[in-house]
């Protein structure tokens, strides 16, 4: 073999351009803190990012309900004064002042902000407060009643608007979401389809403690729903749909409440429901319960997506729920879960009959809804496309 033949490729390979890693990026992260699936999305995004190697910085008025603990994760809480001469207290701008110092502070690359109003008019605002060279790019998530509910309202639909068409980049969570983006709101922007993901964390309690803490006796379904039981949650649909669910023996329905279950009592009361429901306010270990539902059970009368429904597809635990919004891109029906048209609490008290008679079908369209949980809405798919949309902003 002669000499130079075999260092002729290693030359090569020398002089070839280096594939470096692109450098990590400094990310400023605004969400509502409190129970909420854009919350809850947020925090999982930043904690993620954060694994990841970037630098993440969380501002809003309190650190996020599940805010990310670790290296490379900051939070810059917003202090909001309450001055006599004002009605209403302002959010707005001090929110904007913190993101512009922040952003000045860090040197962030991207402002991600979760939710429309007003974390993406306090964004624009932070903006026009910097050198246009210290500018981050920002990038708004819709993720629901920011376009369905606020998009509709004359005294936020234009704000809105406005500060979508200066977005350096829009996403959101489902096709249904772009959809009524574009007809409520009238966005000339390229809209960004990115849907949501869940990671489940391992759960600090085995299945059978979890349920006997909660009182579900052995032989006893638990039906699980999970929301901030805001008026478009239906929760007289829900308990409605309980109502007809037979033989009421055979369930307990567990409700973790993002709010309080307060108002509801009365209702539940009358429809008889007392000793077959168990709420749960304000819940942070949700693994813990999601592990040990059997069916989970939803009546909202729209969903840009519904991030509980993924969370229990996530351990293997198939829904219940109308066909509404994203609904139908998560679940696709009969295969990971059952979905029925709106309204229909009797179909869907059958629905959730069948799961619990049938515990093959359920076994298999749960593990159905975990495989497709784990393909579709991993942070391992997920993730990376913000860290592209980011990049390509
Ligand atoms: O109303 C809620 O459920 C809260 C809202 C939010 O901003 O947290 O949830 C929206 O965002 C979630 C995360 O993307 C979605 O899973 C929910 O479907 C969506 N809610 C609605 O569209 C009503």
């Amino acid at each position: 073999m002669k000499a130079d033949g075999g260092l002729k490729p290693l030359l090569q390979i020398l002089n070839k351009p280096r594939m470096t890693a692109p450098a990590p990026l400094k990310i400023g992260i605004t969400c509502y803190p409190s129970v909420g699936g854009s919350g809850i999305l947020a925090s999982e995004l930043g904690d993620e990012l954060a694994q990841r190697g970037h630098e993440v910085h969380f501002i809003s008025y309190e650190p996020p309900f599940r805010l990310p603990v670790g290296p490379r994760v900051f939070f810059h809480p917003v202090v909001v004064n309450s001055y006599d001469l004002f009605k209403y207290p302002d959010y707005t701008l001090p929110l904007s002042v913190k993101m512009a110092e922040v952003s000045r502070q860090y040197a962030l690359d991207v402002l991600h902000v979760h939710y429309a109003v007003p974390h993406a008019t306090a964004a624009f605002l932070a903006c026009a407060m910097l050198p246009v060279d210290r500018r981050p790019k920002v990038i708004t998530t819709l993720h629901g009643t920011d376009t369905t509910l606020l998009g509709r309202d004359p005294g936020y639909g234009p704000a809105i608007r406005h500060a979508l068409e200066h977005s350096d980049g829009i996403t959101t969570v489902s096709e249904f979401m772009r959809g009524e983006t574009l007809r409520l709101l009238d966005v000339k922007r390229p809209i960004e389809v990115i849907p949501n993901f869940f990671e489940p964390h391992p759960a600090t309690r085995s299945r059978e403690a979890m349920r006997h803490s909660l009182g579900i006796a052995d032989g006893e379904a638990m039906l699980l729903h999970l929301s901030n039981l805001r008026p478009l949650k239906r929760i007289d649909l829900l308990l409605d749909t309980v109502a007809k669910i037979q033989p009421r023996t055979r369930f307990k329905l567990v409700i973790l409440a993002g709010e309080s279950f307060v108002p509801f009592v009365s209702e539940v009361q009358r429809l008889g429901l007392t000793d077959r429901i168990i709420v749960r306010e304000k819940v942070s270990d949700i693994e813990d319960y999601l592990q040990a539902a059997d069916v989970g059970l939803f009546t909202s009368e729209t969903e840009s997506f519904c991030l509980s429904i993924l969370e229990l597809m996530s351990v293997g635990c198939p829904s219940a729920a109308f066909a509404v919004g994203g609904i139908p891109e998560v679940v696709t029906s009969g295969e990971h879960g059952l979905l029925v048209p709106f309204g229909d609490t009797t179909a869907l008290a059958r629905s959730v009959e069948a799961l619990l008679v049938d515990h093959a079908r359920r076994g298999s369209i749960g593990q159905a809804a975990k495989d497709r949980a784990r393909t579709r809405f991993s942070a391992a798919a997920i993730v990376p496309r913000y860290e592209a949309f980011y990049r390509q902003v």
